[in-house]
């Protein structure tokens, strides 16, 4: 069996030399043009001419959970795209969330401020009942950082496409829902796939639905910066509708150095990096879901190309 590898901007040689370790009977090579014909991939935004030079690839396996941009390809139907689970993305994403959130709320950046000027200073307490927080996305990350946000008691609601039942989550279903999901939601997080249906769904008429269309919304962008109408927020919160947004993602990455996300004191910017992938734990997943297929037998995380995700 032949395993090839190709991620753009990112260094293949610890991935072949883990991956070898895995799969010892496997031959892992780094791709190149003209490399020959392997079984499987692992990928990370490969350019078209790879798929071009590798048409009967078997499985491709994405290193990241997000395959918008390998759905961006033209793929032979054949070629299954399977994507990360977890993969120890979801603890980061959790933390990351949870961060966001509480920074916001007990108003730390503000302390922080006043720790700098040496200031002795208390902020009122907020009532968490008033921060109600809605987690837009209910799958592998999304589900997990509900769940975690929920063990610091504030009201959690969740959207998906399709029902779910959530232990601690108030779980909202289908466009029909999305108005009421974000007017009870004030604190509004991201974790959607980017497909067709969810493009520039953080829009002006979104945004300003939240906290039942009254100011204090908050945004906290983690899935992808296309979801985000990025002028609709500095709208929103410069006319002060909108508290304020933390964001990991963005249309343009990295992130131009004269954007005026940077310099906002109503917004934090982070690059990318709010859940990373972990190379000894996406192996290991990878490695076992060819060990699977090879023996005929079904896998998790192979994304349906119809849906986008
Ligand atoms: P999943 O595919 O497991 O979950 C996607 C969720 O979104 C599902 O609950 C799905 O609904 C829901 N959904 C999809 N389309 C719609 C729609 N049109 N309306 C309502 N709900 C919809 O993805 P993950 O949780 O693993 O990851 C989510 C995204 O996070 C990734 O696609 C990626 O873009 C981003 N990401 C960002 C990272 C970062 O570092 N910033 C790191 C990792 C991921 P249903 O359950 O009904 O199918
Ligand atoms: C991912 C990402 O999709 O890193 O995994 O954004």
């Amino acid at each position: 069996m032949k395993i090839t590898v190709c991620l753009t901007d990112l260094r293949p040689d610890s991935w072949v030399a883990d991956l070898r370790s895995a799969l010892p009977d496997a031959e892992v090579e780094p791709w190149a043009p003209g490399a020959p014909q392997a079984d499987h991939a692992v990928v990370w935004a490969p350019p078209q001419t790879f798929i071009d030079e590798q048409p009967r690839l078997r499985g491709l396996f994405n290193i990241g959970a997000g395959v918008d941009a390998l759905l961006g390809l033209r793929l032979p139907p054949s070629m299954r795209i399977v994507r990360l689970d977890d993969a120890g993305m979801g603890v980061q994403m959790a933390e990351y969330v949870c961060h966001a959130l509480i920074r916001h709320f007990r108003d730390f950046e503000g302390y922080e401020a006043d720790a700098r000027e040496g200031r002795w200073s208390f902020r009122k307490p907020r009532d968490r009942m008033d921060f109600a927080v809605g987690v837009m996305g209910l799958g592998v990350l999304g589900q997990r950082v509900a769940q975690a946000i929920s063990t610091f008691e504030f009201p959690v609601l969740g959207w998906s496409r399709s029902p779910k039942q959530i232990e601690g989550v108030e779980c909202h279903a289908g466009r029909e829902s999305f108005d009421a999901f974000l007017g009870a939601s004030r604190v509004l997080v991201n974790l959607l796939p980017l497909t067709d249906d969810t493009r520039g769904i953080l829009n002006a008429k979104s945004l300003s639905r939240l906290n039942g269309g009254r100011p204090g919304g908050y945004l906290i962008n983690v899935a992808r910066g296309a979801h985000l109408v990025e002028r609709d927020l500095l709208s929103l919160i410069d006319a002060g509708q909108l508290a304020g947004a933390t964001l990991d993602v963005f249309e343009t990455e990295p992130l131009p150095p004269e954007h005026p996300f940077w310099r906002h004191p109503r917004i934090t910017v982070t690059p990318h990096a709010s859940a990373r992938t972990v190379r000894e734990v996406s192996v290991a997943q990878i490695a076992g879901k060819i060990r699977a297929m090879e023996r005929g037998e079904p896998i998790a995380g192979v994304v349906e190309r119809d849906r986008g995700y």
